[in-house]
């Protein structure tokens, strides 16, 4: 089953919104498979926004992403890299569209509140730049037997 990373931002975090966000995913019936809390060096941030470097918003990227703890979550689910990612809108939350995350709770480009792996290939990255192979669980998630039928499983 395919896997995406997941960030809550500060922006989820301050605001507030770290439950609303993952009520949705929960109730699409994607599948948590690792969570966690934590800060984002300013090296893990290189890494990750490695795409971004040299671009003039970086440093207000890396300042905002490492001075407040974030939200690190593996999701599981059929296809969920592109799912989550239609469920996040696109990067300037102005022009997402209502019923997508950045486009019910945001108004910004830069403090876009959720990070979702762009393909298959970067989320295979992301997922472990951020998690050890035991803080990923493999668990029987009921909520697969009802998300899908037996034949998409
Ligand atoms: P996304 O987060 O939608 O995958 P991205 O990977 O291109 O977008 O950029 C990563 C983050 O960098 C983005 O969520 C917010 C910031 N960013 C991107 N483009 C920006 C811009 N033009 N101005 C300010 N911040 C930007
Ligand atoms: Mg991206």
């Amino acid at each position: 089953m395919e896997r995406t990373l997941v960030l809550l931002k500060p922006d989820s975090i301050q605001r507030g919104l770290m439950g609303k966000i993952i009520t949705r995913f929960e109730a699409r019936g994607l599948k948590i498979v690792g969570m966690k809390m934590l800060k984002m060096g300013k090296e893990l941030s290189k890494e990750h926004y490695s795409h971004l470097l040299g671009k003039p918003f970086y440093p207000d990227l890396e300042k905002f992403m490492t001075h407040h703890p974030i939200v690190a979550i593996v999701l599981e689910g059929k296809e969920c890299v592109q799912v989550v990612r239609d469920m996040m809108g696109p990067t300037n939350s102005r022009k997402a569209l209502p019923g997508t995350i950045r486009g019910d709770f945001s108004m910004s480009t830069s403090r876009n509140i959720i990070h979702g792996s762009d393909s298959t290939e970067t989320a295979e990255k992301e997922v472990k730049r951020f998690f050890k192979p035991e803080e990923l669980h493999e668990y029987k998630f009921s909520g697969s037997d009802y998300a899908y039928a037996p034949d998409e499983q």
